[in-house]
C-alpha cells in the first residue's frame, strides 16, 4: 500500500534532512513537510507538501492527516534537553501532547505506523554508563528525557493496547553539516566544526573528557528509515531501541578536527549542560537494533570529521 508519510518537525536538525531523503525515496508529493513557525529551507519548502500548525492542536494536526491521506507520521518535533531545562513545562507540553495527539489521530484513523524518536537521554545516572544495555534503569534527570520516557512507554503501550505500530529509536547526539542543531547539550560537536573552519578557535561548554555517544547524520537517516520499513513480526522492541555509532569525548573530536586545521585550538568552559552531559552514558550497547532490524552504522569519528570539514568548508567558505 503507498504511504503518504506526514513529517512533523520538518525544519529541525534530523526533521530537514529526514524530509529530503524519505522524498528521494519515496516521492516528493508523498512526504508532506510541517512545522511550528519556523520557515522552511527552499529545498524542503519546493520539493513537496508543506503545512504550518501547532502538533499540540489536534483538529489542526487531523485536519492535515485528512487533507492528504496519511498513512504514516514521523514525530520531530521535540524541545531537546538543554532547552527543555530553560522551560520545562513547554517541554512537557510540546513533547508529550504533542506525542498524544498523533498517537490518538493515528489509532482513531487506522493509520500504518508512528515513528517517534526517543534519545539517550531516557537515561540517568543510575544507569550503568559504559555499553549502556537496551533494558536498564530509566532515571533521566532532565524534564526532555523524563518526556522521552514516557514517549516510549506510550510508544508501547499503543502497540500493545490498540495494535498501532509504533517505533522509536534513541538516538545520541547528531552530528550533521546541512541544519544546525538547537537546544540539545550533544550541539557542541556540531558548532566546532563551524568555528574551527571560520574561526581556527572553539570554546566549549562541556569537559575535555565528557564522552558521549553521537552519530553522523547519514548514518542517523539510515537508522530511522531502516526501522521504519524493518518486518514488524520481527520486532521484540517497538518504541526503544538503543542504537549506536561513535562515542567520543570534546578533547578526541579537537584532536580529529586538528588533523585538518593544524592551528586550531580549543579552551572549555563548561555550563549547565555539563551536569546534563554527566547523567548520560558513554556509550551504548545496540545489540538488540542490530538483532532485530540489521542497523550498523557507517561513520566513525574519523571519516565523520573528515567528511563534515569538506562539507563545511564548501559551504562556508564560498
Ligand atoms: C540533546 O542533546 O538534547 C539531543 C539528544 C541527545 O537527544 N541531541
Amino acid at each position: 500500500m503507498k504511504k503518504k508519510i506526514l513529517i512533523v518537525g520538518a525544519v529541525g536538525q534530523i526533521g530537514s534532512e529526514l524530509t529530503l531523503k524519505m522524498r528521494e525515496i519515496y516521492g516528493g508529493s508523498n512526504v508532506i513537510a510541517s512545522t511550528r513557525k519556523t520557515p522552511p529551507s527552499e529545498a524542503v519548502l519546493n520539493g513537496g507538501p508543506f503545512e504550518y500548525f501547532d502538533v499540540r492542536d489536534r483538529a489542526a494536526l487531523g485536519a492535515v492527516c485528512d487533507k492528504y491521506g496519511v498513512t504514516h507520521i514521523v514525530n520531530m518535533a521535540a524541545i531537546l534537553s538543554a532547552a527543555g531545562e530553560k522551560d520545562p513545562l513547554l517541554a512537557w507540553d510540546i513533547n508529550m501532547n504533542g506525542l498524544i495527539n498523533i498517537l490518538e489521530l493515528a489509532r482513531e484513523k487506522k493509520m500504518q505506523q508512528v515513528l517517534v524518536p526517543s534519545s539517550i537521554a531516557v537515561f540517568g545516572p543510575e544507569t550503568p554508563r559504559e555499553n549502556t544495555p537496551q533494558e536498564t534503569v530509566l532515571r533521566p534527570t532532565t524534564m526532555y528525557g523524563i518526556t522521552k520516557v514516557a514517549g516510549e512507554l506510550l510508544g508501547d503501550y499503543y502497540v500493545r493496547k490498540f495494535g498501532l505500530d509504533v517505533r522509536g529509536l534513541r538516538y545520541p547526539g547528531i552530528i550533521s553539516h546541512e541544519t544546525l542543531p538547537g537546544g540539545g547539550t550533544t550541539d557542541y560537536a556540531v558548532a566546532i566544526f563551524y568555528e574551527a573552519i571560520q574561526n581556527k578557535r572553539y570554546t566549549c561548554f562541556l569537559k575535555e573528557n565528557t564522552r558521549l555517544p553521537m552519530m553522523y547524520m547519514p548514518d542517523c537517516l539510515k537508522a530511522t528509515i531502516d526501522l521504519m520499513e524493518a518486518d514488524f513480526s520481527k520486532l521484540k522492541h517497538h518504541s526503544d531501541f538503543n542504537v549506536s555509532a561513535m562515542s567520543f569525548t570534546p578533547g578526541e573530536l579537537a584532536a580529529e578536527i586538528k588533523k585538518h586545521i593544524r592551528d586550531f585550538t580549543i579552551e572549555y568552559q563548561p555550563d549547565f549542560r555539563q551536569a546534563i552531559a554527566d547523567s548520560w552514558p558513554d556509550s551504548i550497547d545496540d545489540s538488540a537494533a542490530r538483532e532485530e532490524w540489521g542497523w550498523k552504522p557507517s561513520y566513525d569519528l574519523a571519516a565523520m570529521t573528515k567528511d563534515m570539514i569538506e562539507n563545511l568548508k564548501k559551504k562556508l567558505l564560498k
